[in-house]
């Protein structure tokens, strides 16, 4: 007979959880760690610019959403994973999920231009990145699908006993859609091993968050689920991975789903072709100037002694992995047009 997750019997009343999650703290990181921390960022950085370029020069078709802003959020929550074990799931702002997991980013660009040798074979691109091998189950361009779908991968992990979380991440636009309140129920009816991240980039598309939404404290909507929530400064990498331990540790203790909220912004448009007409450019410039993620982790590594010169060979070094990785996107073959019959579904329903 088929295991199920279920925790209680039907005539028990559902047991209050009254329990909270502590403060996180912000984690303190050894300078070698705090370094790794920076350079994921910067390679993000970097990596988004030089996809920015490509696709106007035409060389990236379809849609294009840059996680530049962002980056601070899936390098410091990733970077608490248990590799083996867990999984993460996302919207189609995906590059910097890959990147910050360590993936080759030659595979990565080489998707975005529709080459054999991406990640998804070129045929999924921007949008539909996906690595079983590294329990990434995409890059999902329909809002708010991946939420279910991640509930999915936690019930999986939780029927297979096999120890492991899903991050399942999505946006402040997501967060008003109904599947996402259906997968928080049966997540916390069944405590499932799932931390919610809602990338609160304060905008979906032209809406902002404070026009779309009746409560804009996006950490306290799983409040009518009993599921806590936390919210985060998604500027600072140190305050995004406390925050990660402590929920990471909150779901593997078996006490369920738990909710990060991600303060954070995006830079650029929503896509490749948004002229952001909805927002002034000094309102991206003091942000940019306030509260960059890479300045921020800059100054960090400055206070425990590395020097300016250290930080411009890493850049140096990011840039080189940066061209390179353009480079083999242009120059590697387009798939084989058999391709276009491989990975279909082709059933009777
Ligand atoms: C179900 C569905 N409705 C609408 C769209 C069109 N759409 C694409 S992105 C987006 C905004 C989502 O914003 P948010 O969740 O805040 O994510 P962000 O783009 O800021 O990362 C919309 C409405 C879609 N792709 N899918
Ligand atoms: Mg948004």
């Amino acid at each position: 007979m088929a295991k199920t997750p279920a925790t209680r019997r039907k005539s028990e009343p559902a047991k209050p959880n009254r329990e909270r999650p502590n403060e996180p703290q912000r984690y303190k990181a050894e300078k070698e760690e705090l370094l790794e921390l920076y350079k994921r960022m910067l390679l993000i950085r970097r990596f988004e610019e030089k996809a920015g370029q490509l696709y106007g020069l035409g060389l990236i078709g379809g849609f294009c959403h840059l996680y530049i802003g962002q980056e601070a959020v899936a390098v410091g929550l990733q970077s608490a994973l248990d590799h083996e074990k867990d999984s993460v799931i996302t919207g189609y702002r995906d590059h910097g999920h890959m990147l910050a997991y360590g993936l080759d980013p030659k595979v990565i660009m080489a998707e975005l231009t529709g080459r054999e040798a991406g990640i998804s074979k070129g045929k999924g691109g921007s949008m539909h990145m996906f690595s079983t091998d590294h329990k990434f189950y995409g890059g999902h361009g329909i809002v708010g699908a991946q939420v279910p779908l991640g509930t999915g991968l936690a019930f999986a992990h939780k029927y297979n006993e096999d120890g492991g979380v899903t991050l399942a991440y999505f946006g402040d636009g997501a967060a008003n859609q109904g599947q996402v309140y259906e997968a928080f129920n049966m997540a916390e009816l069944w405590k499932l091993p799932i931390v919610f991240v809602i990338e609160n980039n304060q905008y979906a598309m032209g809406t902002s968050v404070n026009r779309s939404s009746a409560e804009d404290q996006l950490f306290k909507r799983g409040e009518s689920f009993r599921i806590p929530g936390i919210q985060v400064d998604g500027m600072d990498v140190l305050a995004a991975r406390g925050a990660a331990e402590e929920a990471l540790k909150w779901v593997r203790d078996g006490k369920g789903p738990i909710i990060l909220e991600m303060k954070t912004y995006r830079y650029r448009g929503h896509s490749m072709s948004d002229p952001a007409k909805y927002r002034s450019r000094e309102e991206v410039q003091s942000i940019r100037e306030k509260s960059d993620p890479i300045e921020h982790a800059k100054r960090d590594l400055e206070a425990v002694g590395v020097k300016e010169d250290e930080l411009k060979t890493l850049e140096k070094e990011i840039r080189k992995i940066v061209n390179e990785a353009a480079d083999f996107a242009e120059t590697t073959p387009e798939p084989d047009a058999g391709e276009l019959y491989t990975d279909v579904l082709v059933e009777k329903y």
